[in-house]
């Protein structure tokens, strides 16, 4: 046996034979319509909104919206819808890198029109579908410089950025590329049944940590950081520790079930908005129950109902929104995509309330609602 017999030998040669023309080509646009990645990505041809073929979310659009391919020409639109396809912050059971895609796909199901708030997102808002950010998988805080970088763009272009996670270390990099287009404070208010508050887990910034570094920013101050579902069995005591020195505001599941979802949601709103200019809505899918959103990485018993979710989601966001994320989406876990349906009605729950309360949109002039 001889080297030249192998078919090894044929294939290596074979592949000098084909040309790459319309890969050249197809890279070459991605580079340019997808934007220059951060400045920390050696590889130059990696754009910031991934355009190629390979990747996760790249075959459905959110809403069955138009893609912008274009990122040089985003700009007049309400909305961009934004995947974040990254697991690498997972502590410890990965997947949420198929949480975009899946919660795209499942996003068609039924229409864009909301029978009790009478509101209908499709003839209102404006909307499109970015794409996925170009996130390195092998390296998180590559991954937070592209992710900061891209959701800075779509707020220098004054888009409403929904954010489609993604594991929750992406909070971080997602105040970080919004808080420097904000004239003030910015506030956060966080669902989940994890304080998401320690400094480091193995060694690295990950899910457990975007709002210990997040309150690090300047203009994002602890103070404003109101964190709602809290409890149960997997929050670390580091993140507890930390919320104690910062001054951070915790409201566990005990307290909603005390003083009610009105009051706790008055209250929320009262703590991220004081002295603050803007709001970011973070929404850990764990914060639900795992009987009713068992595709997660972390889930904990003892959650909200989906019911008690969305009802928050709209007495919070009736203030006006600087952007949203939806996070921990995990469709390997997942039973019949209803998490990932839970997390797509998130997002639509929370438009239609911006649209309600005069915040993004323009509607029809309504009979007084009842
Ligand atoms: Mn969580």
């Amino acid at each position: 046996m001889q080297r030249n017999d192998l078919n090894g030998t044929w294939a290596i040669e074979r592949e000098g034979e084909w040309p790459s023309e319309r890969s050249d080509e197809a890279a070459a646009r991605a580079s340019e319509y997808g934007l220059e990645s951060a400045a920390t990505i050696r590889d130059r041809k990696i754009p910031l909104f991934n355009r190629s073929r390979r990747g996760y979310g790249n075959f459905s659009r959110f809403l069955g919206v138009p893609f912008q391919e274009d990122m040089r020409e985003l700009g007049g639109q309400d909305v961009a819808f934004m995947g974040v396809p990254l697991d690498t912050g997972t502590t410890f059971r990965p997947g949420t890198r198929f949480g975009p895609d899946a919660m795209r796909r499942i996003s068609s199901l039924g229409s864009t029109y909301n029978v009790s708030m009478g509101v209908d997102l499709y003839e209102t808002l404006n909307m499109v579908d970015v794409g996925d950010v170009s996130v390195i998988p092998a390296n998180i805080e590559k991954s937070f410089d592209q992710i900061a970088l891209a959701i800075g763009y779509l707020h220098e272009r004054n888009v409403f950025p929904v954010v489609l996670g993604g594991d929750h270390s992406i909070g971080y990099p997602d105040i970080r590329g919004i808080a420097p287009y904000v004239d003030g404070n910015i506030g956060i208010i966080h669902f989940d049944r994890h304080s998401d508050l320690s400094e480091y887990t193995w060694d690295e910034r990950m899910h457990g940590s975007p709002f210990f570094h997040a309150t690090n920013i300047e203009n994002a101050p602890p103070s404003n950081l109101v964190q709602i579902g809290i409890g149960g069995w997997t929050g670390s005591r580091e993140g507890l520790k930390n919320a104690r020195e910062r001054h951070a505001t915790v409201v566990t599941l005990e307290d909603v079930d005390r003083f009610g979802i009105d009051k706790v949601a008055e209250y929320a709103l009262e703590i991220a908005w004081k002295n603050a200019k803007a709001v970011f809505l973070s929404f850990d899918i764990d914060s639900v129950d795992p009987a009713f959103a068992p595709g997660t990485g972390t889930p904990e018993p003892g959650g909200f109902l989906p019911r008690e979710l969305l009802k928050f989601l709209r007495l919070i966001t009736r203030e006006g929104l600087a952007g949203m994320e939806v996070v921990e989406v995990s469709p390997p876990y997942d039973v019949s995509d209803i998490t990932a349906l839970l997390g797509a009605r998130a997002v639509m729950e929370v438009l239609g309330t911006l649209v309600v309360s005069g915040k993004l949109g323009k509607m029809p002039e309504p009979k007084e609602m009842k």
